[in-house]
């Protein structure tokens, strides 16, 4: 059936071509909707407007929230932030879809990704913050995500080993963060010498190497992008070389997981470890519970390595990777 669409359609689909904001777009679609006439022929497409409105809605609001002056936060969460950076197309959210429950977007085109997105990575029995961001390229790069980079433990710096392109495209994000104060490293420091320049530790993750001649651009990578990072060569989509790239993120985090015991209780809570960065000691386990414990702790009785059964240890003790602690205040 012909869909026998009106002028007055055609006129407000073409404002909607050259729209410039998420209200102009809603507006016209709304009006392309109106004019739309509702039979069998255009089922399909009143849904797929439908589906453009809400969308453009959801647009609009943010756009009118980001203009009252919200500031764009990501609470943190877990044991530890890992941002993810590449250029389009590198399968950052490829990535975020394998080892999370989350389902972003995953698709051939660049800025699929169109903001920074959380999602939890299991790792053993513990849970790690990613965060997807939209590509850097050579003239774009998302507000917030220079900052999220500084703020976080560790970065993933995808490559598109799919694509000729890719290998450039990982230049220019190495080349925009080079101008700006927020580089990557081999380990999360701020440099002493130029204040505000802060490295943060990062990986460098070639992906989707069951690709075809994915081998040769791994090699012309090599060869001409001077990066200094550990490499940990991936297929998101296929699983190669995973479970390497997550047990090194859990490393490179470098925290250690302690369970609590409660004195009434004879087995320690197993489901739910705390995590402390290295170094970190049973006054900091009481701190993460609660402040008012952390200011009433005495000590605590100890199982793990390198001390007796229920040893006892005072608040500056250092803990190890699956202690049991029993604070007593
Ligand atoms: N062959 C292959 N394709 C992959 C792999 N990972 C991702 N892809 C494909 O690459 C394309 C881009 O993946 P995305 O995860 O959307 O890439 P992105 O880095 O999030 O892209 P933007 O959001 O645009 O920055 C999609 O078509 C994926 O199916 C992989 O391991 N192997
Ligand atoms: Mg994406």
């Amino acid at each position: 059936m012909p869909a026998n669409l009106t002028p007055q359609y055609h006129k407000a689909e073409e404002r909607y071509r050259q729209a410039s904001s998420p209200e102009e777009e809603l507006a016209c679609l709304q009006e392309m909707l109106r004019e739309l006439p509702k039979h069998k022929g255009t089922d399909k497409l009143q849904a797929e407007l439908k589906a453009k409105i809400a969308k453009a809605k959801e647009d609009s609001q943010k756009a009118q929230k980001a203009k009252k002056g919200h500031s764009f936060k990501i609470p943190r969460q877990g044991a530890g932030r890992v941002i993810l950076l590449g250029g389009p197309n590198a399968g950052k959210s490829a990535f975020v879809a394998a080892v999370t429950n989350a389902k972003p977007e995953v698709a051939p085109y660049p800025f699929t990704t169109r903001e920074p997105a959380p999602a939890m990575m299991p790792w053993e029995d513990v849970l790690v913050q990613l965060i997807d961001t939209p590509p850097i390229t050579r003239d774009f790069c998302d507000p917030n995500v220079l900052g999220l980079i500084r703020g976080a433990d560790l970065a993933l710096l995808l490559v598109d080993l799919g694509a000729d392109e890719g290998i450039d495209q990982c230049q220019e994000v190495l080349s925009f963060l080079n101008q700006t104060k927020t580089r990557l490293g081999k380990t999360s420091y701020l440099d002493e010498d130029d204040i505000g320049l802060s490295f943060t530790q990062a990986l460098l993750v070639p992906n989707k190497i069951d690709a075809p001649e994915a081998r040769d651009r791994l090699q012309l990578l090599h060869e001409f992008v001077p990066v200094d990072l550990p490499e940990y060569v991936i297929s998101a989509e296929q699983g190669e070389g995973m479970a390497e790239l997550r047990e090194a993120i859990y490393r490179a985090l470098d925290v250690v997981r302690v369970y609590t015991k409660h004195p009434n209780h004879k087995e320690p809570d197993y489901e739910r470890p705390f995590t402390l960065r290295r170094g970190g000691t049973v006054q900091d386990v009481a701190e993460l519970i609660h402040k008012d414990f952390a200011q009433s702790l005495k000590g605590a009785r100890l199982w793990g390595q390198g001390v007796h059964d229920g040893t006892q240890v005072k608040g500056d003790h250092v803990l190890h990777d699956k202690d049991v602690v029993e604070l007593h205040v």
